[in-house]
């Protein structure tokens, strides 16, 4: 249901200021009956709660951004004829007497953002309460991006969404509501850039000028007017903060970031372990292989299938030793038998969610009629953790959460009616639907890493709220094996990632339908720069194993995974810094150029990391595209060609290629290819190096792969600096930490050199080089992974 928000004569708006009072570091504004509160939460962050009768509800958010408080530098106050202005370090932010409109300006004096309407409001005449909105100015030349998993294009301008998580099988460009509820966006004009995060969980709106071409307004049916305005001026920074605020996720084990294999279903034994070791034979690189539904007894959560299954422990054992690590499915809805235990723990406990009149909410799933346990409960996620021990006990590594928009078959969710606990606030499900879903995945999450003996847990989920990232990783859901929907897999992830939720892939070749090879190969070349790598499909459409399409595809497709393989110490070391910094690892052209407008339309660019740039082929038949580069220099990956940026550049690229560019100045760290992380001890490292005139920068974190030492100083850091001038490179490294990696040689390659090297030296000692193509001016040389620092001359 669209709320026309502009019914005007329903509409109340916030009053004249009468007084106002700080406390502190929050300041509130009292009209006659309505009050504002304003809280500087950092220099750039200023949280936003409005109140129509002069009373606020509890200050609680699944997304705990309500605890985010930063230092704060400056902070004035005044009053003006006719507004207050506070001022921090960074911002200006009048509020007017006359209506408490907002206005927020830099230091410059640009407005950034500013109130149209404001705060309004309009009494709930069903159920009570307020729908609360707030109504800005469009700016001009704005562009918005964020919304979490939108399927659309990257700028969202010009359209309306809305929050409301739902099982979307077969969505399509543009489908909405889809599985996330997201109320985050970031706004630019100017090459400024700042962010709205509404944290509301009710159903929520977004509308950028749809209805109203200068209007930008969102909206919820119930709830506060609460949101957060966090500044740039970088789109990169404002992500950041927003993720921090939502809370960055912990280092996933490190076979995680690997290729996953999953199908629905792959059942029996027989053939889990079949497919399991085609892997190994075709030496095609896996980490982790799924069990899906079928994999329980009469799908009954905690289950598993006697026949198919008879002993998974066994079963597990085996993938083990070759290599594979386990993970399962698990639903919300517990099948109604009173022989099922889990059925009656959560019945005899009352951990069940009700209707409103008492009985309980029943639905029918796969398993047939249900019952769901109500996750906002605290005792409930802890019951629900403690249900993990079985399943950890058995040898899972591993728990994809489905079905937790919450998905009922026939009436699509739970009805309204519900009511939940919301930790110790009950309220109904038009409050708890948009945070369901992040609870089960967040007691999920608790139990898979209480009993996963401390190793680090790997939960991934199909719905959730804001701030989802600190408990899972996520997938796009049943999206459809089309060009299309390859390109829409592209936006959603680069989307997902500026939402906070960088750990993100989605059903690589599409879950519906069956991809030709050509489309499954580039849907591959698109998925190995997601941090989730994953082929999943409906099994009803055929098979969709890499070596289902033919030899040729086959060896293409191992390809691209090795190559994942090879860049997992890069891709690792993204992931720490988006766990140190909240920096996405996937980030949007206009994200790392935003002062370069011609960067704004392109939406199929991006960087995976500081220093690899992708442009997935997206049309059959094609032996290449056109693509937009930064500025900068950088090289093709393939055959290290030079290319200035600030410019279109064709990128040739048959099936054997997909566009990938290195930065130049880069060091690329690599492994060798391994059948699964941990296979063997390499001897070497693979350090790729990009030569560029001046300095630059590049990291390298390392550390066991899985547990908790690396948070008792157990990584290293690492710092390489390279720098080139006409006729000399040099490479300094800088290590941080007490990790001591297994190999002990880096194999050094240089790419790029722009002068015949004579010498080189390795802290003052000379090292042979060896002349790897004397055409193109790569050398390789071989060097202590303690090395200080490399001259060549
Ligand atoms: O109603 O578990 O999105 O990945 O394979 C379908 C079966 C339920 C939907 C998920 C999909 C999964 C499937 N599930």
């Amino acid at each position: 249901m669209n709320i026309n928000h502009d019914k005007q004569a329903l509409q109340q708006n916030a009053g004249v200021v009468e007084r106002w009072e700080k406390i502190e570091n929050r300041f509130y504004f009292y009209g006659q009956q309505t009050v504002l509160e304003v809280k500087i939460v950092s220099d750039g962050v200023i949280r936003f709660r409005f109140s129509a009768l002069g009373n606020f509800h509890r200050d609680f958010s699944y997304s705990h951004a309500q605890h985010y408080q930063q230092h704060i530098e400056q902070l004035e106050v005044s009053e003006e004829e006719e507004y207050f202005v506070i001022k921090t370090a960074k911002l200006d932010c009048e509020i007017q007497k006359e209506r408490m409109l907002i206005k927020i300006l830099d230091k410059k004096g640009l407005v950034i953002s500013e109130d149209e309407k404001g705060f309004h409001w309009e009494e709930h005449k069903k159920h009570g309460g307020e729908i609360v909105f707030n109504t800005r100015k469009g700016q001009a030349g704005e562009r918005f991006y964020g919304l979490g998993d939108k399927p659309t294009d990257t700028d969202i301008r010009e359209k309306r969404f809305e929050n409301w998580g739902k099982d979307t099988y077969a969505f399509g460009k543009d489908s909405d509501p889809l599985y996330k509820n997201i109320p985050f966006f970031i706004g630019m004009h100017h090459k400024v850039a700042y962010g709205i995060f509404f944290d509301n969980s009710f159903r929520t709106f977004f509308d950028f000028g749809f209805e109203r071409k200068n209007a930008t307004s969102f909206w919820a049916q119930g709830g506060e007017m609460n949101y957060y305005f966090i500044y740039g001026p970088e789109l990169l920074n404002v992500v950041q903060t927003y993720t921090e605020m939502t809370c960055k996720p912990e280092m996933p084990p490190l076979w995680a970031l690997g290729f996953h294999q999953c199908k629905w279903s792959y059942y029996p034994e027989k053939q889990v372990r079949e497919i399991t070791s085609e892997f190994r034979t075709r030496k095609i690189p896996c980490d982790a292989f799924y069990l899906d539904i079928d994999y329980m007894d009469g799908f009954r959560c905690f289950t598993w299938h006697p026949e198919h299954f008879p002993k998974p422990k066994k079963m597990i054992q085996d993938l083990e030793a070759q290599g594979f690590k386990t993970v399962v499915i698990i639903d919300p809805g517990i099948k109604i038998d009173p022989n099922y235990w889990v059925y009656k723990e959560g019945l005899e406990k009352g951990y069940f969610c009700k209707r409103m009149d008492g009985p309980l909410m029943k639905g029918a799933v796969w398993p047939g009629e249900c019952n769901f346990p109500d996750f906002t409960r605290p005792e409930v996620r802890e019951w629900w953790a403690g249900l993990f021990e079985g399943l950890m006990d058995t040898g899972v590594r591993g728990v994809w959460n489905d079905m937790n928009e919450p998905a009922v078959f026939e009436i699509e969710t739970f009805p309204n009616d519900v009511r939940h606990d919301y930790d110790g606030d009950p309220c109904s499900h038009r409050k708890a639907h948009n945070v369901y879903g992040m609870q089960m995945a967040r007691a999920t999450y608790e139990g898979v890493k209480k009993f996963g003996e401390n190793k680090r847990p790997f939960v991934i989920t199909r719905s959730g709220y804001s701030g989802l990232q600190k408990y899972s990783s996520v997938w796009t859901g049943d999206n459809v094996a089309s060009w299309e929907h390859l390109a829409i897999a592209n936006n959603q992830c680069q989307r997902l990632s500026v939402s906070g939720i960088s750990y993100c892939g989605t059903d690589i070749g599409g879950f519906i339908g069956s991809p030709s090879g050509e489309l499954f190969v580039r849907w591959i070349q698109l998925g190995i720069f997601h941090m989730f790598c994953r082929v999943h499909s409906s099994g009803d459409h055929g098979d969709q194993e890499p070596w289902s399409f033919g030899v040729e595809v086959e060896l293409l497709t191992k390809k691209f995974i090795e190559l994942r393989y090879k860049l997992l110490p890069y891709i690792y070391t993204t992931f720490y810094q988006h766990v140190q910094t909240g920096m996405p690892t996937l980030r949007p052209l206009p994200f790392v150029a935003q002062d370069d407008t011609e960067t704004y339309n392109r939406q199929d660019e991006f960087c995976m990391g500081e220093n690899l740039l992708v442009c997935p082929i997206l049309a059959e038949k094609v032996d290449g595209r056109w693509l937009y580069l930064p500025e900068g220099k950088w090289y093709y990956y393939w055959d290290d060609q030079e290319f200035d940026g600030k410019q279109e550049v064709w990128a040739e690229a048959a099936l054997d290629r997909v566009p990938l560019f290195v930065k130049a100045g880069a060091v690329i760290p690599m492994a060798p290819v391994m059948q699964y992380v941990g296979e063997f001890d390499p001897e070497a490292l693979f350090l790729h190096v990009y030569v560029n005139s001046g300095e630059y920068s590049s990291y390298l974190y390392e550390d066991k792969g899985d547990g908790y030492e690396y948070t008792e100083g157990v990584y290293c850091y690492k710092t390489f600096v390279t720098h080139g001038d006409k006729k000399s490179f040099t490479i300094t490294q800088n290590i941080e930490g007490s990790y001591n990696p297994v190999y002990n040689t880096y194999e050094i390659m240089i790419h790029g050199l722009n002068f015949t090297p004579k010498s080189c030296e390795v802290d003052g000692e000379k090292v042979h080089i060896d002349v790897i193509n004397p055409d193109k001016n790569l050398i390789r040389i071989d060097v202590d992974k303690g090395f200080g620092k490399i001259v060549i001359k």
